[in-house]
């Protein structure tokens, strides 16, 4: 019911039986090898497709493992839903099964951890029984009848059901009025529908009676014709019958009308009231009833004429009315969509869109009704029990009246039907539930189960239109502005808008990782050649959607001026002022914020113009960095380098490729010179810099290519040290045959390694233990060996031309990975930065 399609987990007791029976239900299942790696896969399914994919886990140690998964979620703030498994309630406590406090353990790592409460007690269940009894659906129990009509006279009958027990309504074909028509067709010229009057009128025939004056009431006038006013009015009224006292058809014999106590009903746990039961006696007497059976048979001709007079002065209304007849309908709803087409003459356009068709179909339901007394006590002086050592209060009665009437004047919608574009929440994490083996093996009655709707899209977060006028006077002030782009305009589906403001004005911008693509990589406004000195000089900086951590330095010197100011636009309220205080800080939806900021401007007809000095010094540094750089990546002399192994990847990967990064320095080159020019098609380690997230983050976005755009290719660009967090996902891979082209850069370390020779040497030298620098893997590892597990091959690559082959080749492969292992220079190192990284490391 909320769409959510992909399941990603290790099975184990105690939830195999929900995993199958989720695929059985039409879920889509992927085992994986550690749990880490499937919650990485599952919330980078929630970053591409905004919806969570589903972790399900094992307990204990298999939940332990997702938590990792669950807080880089949280980190990056992607959506994913985790359900764990775990050991019965009842052996908690006393040494069970992979026992471990879950929900405690995972509610530092989401949003929201709960364990539902046992099946039997969920106050849910009781509510949905009690509001299924007593609201019920109308319906009369029509059985006797069809079989009647059915074997009465020959013709089929056919059936509008509701339910295999319900009917709206069955027709009768009468075969003896067959007539043949001119082009020889055989047609019956009498069909006997049986529609139910309370669809249209839906109140007692009691109450509807006491509507209708009594010179109306014609079908009954014209059966008893002969009877004083007196005597007629005491059949224009609901008759009182004894149902439950006739058990035997020998008791319509009586000759007397029962006491009242046998008029009891278990319906209304009570019998008639004395009124009632004198109007019985009025009319036995008054119309020498002489038995039972002959009192019944007018309770039941008054009953049925009254409802037909109720119904004809209906019909006639109606026909007065709106020129319809509803004889010609079902139900009242239908009619009066009828009334509506027929009397506003509007063309109404039908939905052709699935989606918005489920959408309106969801949203179909029972309202609940709820009875509260409000208990409110003033303390004020004009009270007796006024106690002055409190304060002094009154109790205010406001009564908003003709909601629903007001509801009604309001006119509905016919036509251009429309997704409202949807909010980008960015407030967004992992959620985890906790189900015990006891409630997964509990039987439920299934119309017990609760019904819940699909959720709704997030709502729309509008920015303060006085707000956007501060942010757009900065910008126009501003001597060196700079855009900066995050992940939160990704996530947010800010990239039209986005773009829309950088070309419209011409502001150079930068993109945190993952921001990349929301404006591509390659358009010339793009300043992240000159990435350091566009912070350093900027004196107004846009943020959207990029949060001021570590990733910006913090927004403080020495990489930013000490006066910079900062508009923030971000959704979550949590971020704004963070770290520095912001200029101007607007809590919206990046995409609203950005298209009214750029309208702002438009109107002020403002625009940087390409000559100005900023854009001058920018565009002169971001060129001197690219041609040291471009120096850097044409030395194809081996063993490579880092920036010609990518230079020379970049030039033969499709450009609308999703790239998958991790490692130090392999992720933070790479980012360099690998460019996307779409949005959300780069995946990396992310705010947390979590090894460990390729091989999964690639699954997913394999997933997401194969339902969206089949002929999109992954590329898994990996650190060697990296891939080894989660290589054996390769095999994940191959069962379910997705393409992602893994390409390891091996440099026989994390950061750094040592060539074969040395490596060997170093061992040699002593215990391994205590001689192997630490950061330092095993020289020259064959990773590519692993494709010969599944009967394939990898490539070993050494050489521009190596690369440049296999990857090509690589590129043909539609039906597994494909795995590249570039030896590169385990010396290689990054370009002479200004400033150091955050660590300060001797090293
Ligand atoms: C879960 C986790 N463990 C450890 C680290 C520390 N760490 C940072 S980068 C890195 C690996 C870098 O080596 P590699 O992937 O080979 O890339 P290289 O820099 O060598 O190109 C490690 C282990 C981390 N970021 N995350
Ligand atoms: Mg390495």
């Amino acid at each position: 019911k909320q769409g959510l399609t992909y399941v990603f987990g290790i099975m184990g007791h105690p939830v195999i039986d929900l995993a199958i029976t989720m695929q059985s239900i039409g879920m889509q299942y992927i085992g994986f090898r550690n749990e880490q790696a499937a919650c990485y896969a599952a919330q980078a399914y929630g970053y591409l497709m905004r919806k969570p994919a589903v972790v399900l886990c094992v307990s204990g140690p298999g939940l332990l493992h997702v938590i990792g998964g669950m807080a880089n979620a949280q980190v990056n703030c992607w959506p994913v839903l985790v359900l764990g498994g775990s050991c019965p309630e009842d052996h908690e406590g006393i040494g069970g099964f992979q026992e471990w406090p879950q929900v405690e353990a995972s509610r530092p790592y989401c949003k929201y951890a709960a364990r539902p409460p046992s099946v039997a007690l969920i106050p849910l269940h009781v509510e949905k029984a009690v509001r299924l009894a007593t609201y019920g659906r109308p319906g009369y129990d029509a059985h006797f009848i069809i079989k009647e009509i059915a074997t009465a006279f020959e013709g089929h009958v056919s059936l509008l059901p509701i339910t295999k027990e319900k009917y709206i309504s069955f027709t009768k074909n009468v075969d003896s009025t067959k007539d043949t028509n001119e082009k020889n067709f055989q047609k019956n010229c009498i069909k006997l529908r049986f529609i139910d009057s309370l669809k249209f009128l839906n109140a007692s025939l009691d109450k509807l009676t006491s509507f209708l004056s009594r010179d109306k009431l014609k079908i009954v006038r014209s059966e008893f014709p002969t009877l004083s006013d007196e005597e007629f009015e005491l059949l224009t009224r609901k008759g009182v019958f004894p149902y439950e006292y006739i058990d035997r058809v020998e008791k319509l014999q009586d000759t007397r009308l029962p006491p009242r106590e046998l008029f009891f009903s278990s319906l209304t746990g009570d019998t008639v009231s004395e009124s009632d039961y004198a109007h019985a006696a009025n009319v036995w007497k008054r119309f020498s009833i002489q038995t039972l059976g002959e009192y019944s048979d007018l309770y039941l001709k008054t009953d049925v004429l009254l409802l037909a007079d109720i119904f004809e002065n209906f019909r006639e209304s109606c026909v007065a009315s709106y020129g319809l007849d509803p004889a010609h309908y079902y139900t009242l709803p239908g009619f009066t969509w009828d009334a509506m087409l027929k009397h506003t003459r509007i063309r109404f356009e039908l939905l052709t869109d699935i989606d918005m068709v489920m959408f309106i179909e969801r949203g179909i339901r029972g309202g609940l009704s709820q009875c509260s007394s409000r208990y409110a006590q003033a303390n004020n002086k004009y009270m007796r029990s006024y106690d002055s050592s409190k304060p002094s209060s009154y109790l205010m009665y406001y009564d908003v009246n003709n909601l629903y009437g007001w509801a009604m004047c309001q006119p509905l919608p016919y036509a251009e039907f429309r997704w409202v574009e949807d909010a980008a929440n960015f407030d967004v994490s992992a959620v985890y539930l906790d189900l015990p083996a006891t409630l997964l093996t509990q039987n439920v009655d299934e119309n017990k189960i609760a019904k819940v709707l699909c959720c709704p899209p997030p709502p729309l977060l509008y920015p303060d239109a006085k707000l956007i006028e501060q942010a757009a006077n900065l910008l126009i002030k501003a001597k060196k502005p700079l855009v900066i782009v995050g992940k939160g305009a990704a996530y947010g589906r800010a990239e039209d808008s986005v773009r829309e403001l950088i070309y419209s004005t011409d502001l150079p911008f930068l993109t945190t990782p993952m921001g990349k693509g929301v404006v591509p990589d390659e358009d010339e406004r793009c300043v992240s050649s000159a990435r350091t000195y566009a912070l350093l000089h900027s004196d107004v900086i846009l943020l959207l959607g990029a949060r001021l951590n570590w990733m910006l330095h913090f927004g403080r010197p020495p990489r930013f001026q000490n006066n910079v100011k900062v508009i923030q636009i971000d959704l979550c309220a949590e971020e704004l002022h963070n770290s520095v205080l912001s200029a101007v800080a607007i809590q919206s939806d990046i995409a609203l914020a950005t298209e009214y900021l750029s309208n702002t401007l438009r109107s002020r007809k403002w625009r940087i113009d390409q000559n100005h000095p900023w854009w001058k010094e920018l565009t002169a540094k971001a060129e001197q960095n690219k041609q040291s750089v471009h120096r850097m990546s044409m030395n194809i002399s081996v063993p490579l380098n880092y920036y010609t192994v990518f230079k020379h990847i970049q030039d033969v990967i499709p450009k609308d490729c999703i790239i998958c990064s991790e490692g130090a320095n392999t992720m933070d080159i790479g980012r360099t010179i690998l460019l996307n020019n779409l949005p959300r098609h780069r995946l990396d380690a992310g705010t947390f810099g979590t090894m460990g997230v390729g091989l999964g983050f690639a699954i997913a976005a394999a997933l997401y290519c194969k339902d969206n755009a089949p002929k999109k290719r992954v590329i898994c660009v990996e650190g060697d040290s990296a891939f080894g967090f989660s290589g054996m996902e390769i095999e994940t891979m191959f069962r379910y045959k997705l393409p992602v082209i893994i390409i390891i850069v091996n440099n026989n370390g994390i950061y750094s390694g040592f060539d074969n020779e040395t490596f060997k040497q170093i061992q040699a030298s002593g215990e391994p233990t205590q001689v192997t620098p630490p950061y330092s893997l095993t020289s020259e590892t064959h990773y590519e060996k692993l494709m010969e597990m599944f009967g394939r091959k990898g490539y070993f690559c050494t050489t521009v031309e190596d690369i440049q082959q296999a990857l090509k080749l690589s590129l043909k492969v539609m039906d597994s990975p494909s795995l590249i292992n570039i030896m590169i220079n385990p010396q290689a190192d990054r370009k002479k930065q200004q400033f150091n990284w955050l660590t300060e490391s001797k090293l």
